[in-house]
């Protein structure tokens, strides 16, 4: 029976909040640096930071509290610039045990079915972190952010991503966190996965509320009924 089901050829991941919880210290740093800017934002707020650019992120900070006409470019880059330089303070602390719980069994079932690993992060720092965690090695295809021109929702780093892997989009499973990158992924043509809050991501095609519940059969019968 199984040889008859259809099987993704790729699973593409995203890195902040899905392989490890960089989602906290990008929250940390901005909570941080609002502070600087007298703005105070919740975990609530944060949901719409995640999966969403370092300058853009900025933006809603200042939209958010009503200041986005009060400072110059210059200085947004500057204040984007302070905000990135804690982040780097912060995520030197990651190890491999930092890996999000199931994240390894995952992948490395992923690895023996012969199906590719990607990876569509729109973090500039998602280099050092998969060094970090050592787990570069895994990726068949990691895509530069720097090089995307529209950020999530826009499906462009997931189809770049497949460019990248040579796999069909209908052929993908993306994985995310944030509701930008599931809006991504859906508008892709991909099969989305969320991983969180239901009631958040509910325009996922399927969510875990853990990492640790992603189990690779479970995954392909799902594509498959979806494909199908
Ligand atoms: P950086 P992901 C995203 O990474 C984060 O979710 C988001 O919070 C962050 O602002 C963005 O990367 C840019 O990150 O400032 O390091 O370039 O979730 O797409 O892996
Ligand atoms: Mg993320």
């Amino acid at each position: 029976m199984n040889s008859l089901r259809v099987q993704p050829e790729a699973v593409i991941f995203d890195l902040d909040g899905v392989m490890t919880d960089t989602a906290e210290y990008h929250f940390l740093a901005w909570k941080a640096l609002a502070e600087d800017l007298g703005i105070a934002i919740n975990r609530a707020f944060n949901q719409r930071l995640k999966g969403i650019g370092r300058m853009e992120s900025l933006e809603l900070i200042l939209e958010h509290a009503g200041m986005a006409e009060q400072f110059s470019t210059e200085e947004k880059e500057k204040w984007a610039a302070k905000k990135n330089d804690h982040y780097k303070k912060l995520i030197r602390l990651i190890t491999p045990r930092d890996l999000l719980p199931g994240i390894e069994p995952f992948m490395k079932a992923i690895k023996q079915h012969g199906i590719k690993i990607g990876l569509a992060s729109a973090s500039r720092n998602a280099l050092s972190v998969l060094e970090s965690l050592q787990i570069t090695a895994w990726f068949d295809g990691i895509v530069d952010a720097g090089k995307i021109a529209r950020g999530k929702p826009d499906p462009e780093i997931f189809l770049t991503a497949a460019q990248l892997l040579s796999v069909r989009p209908d052929r993908c499973v993306g994985i995310e966190d944030a509701v930008s990158g599931i809006r991504a992924i859906n508008r892709a043509g991909m099969f989305s996965i969320g991983v969180g809050d239901t009631r958040v991501l509910h325009e996922a095609d399927y969510v875990v509320t853990s990492t640790a519940e992603l189990d690779l059969q479970d995954v392909i019968s799902r594509f498959h009924a979806w494909k199908t």
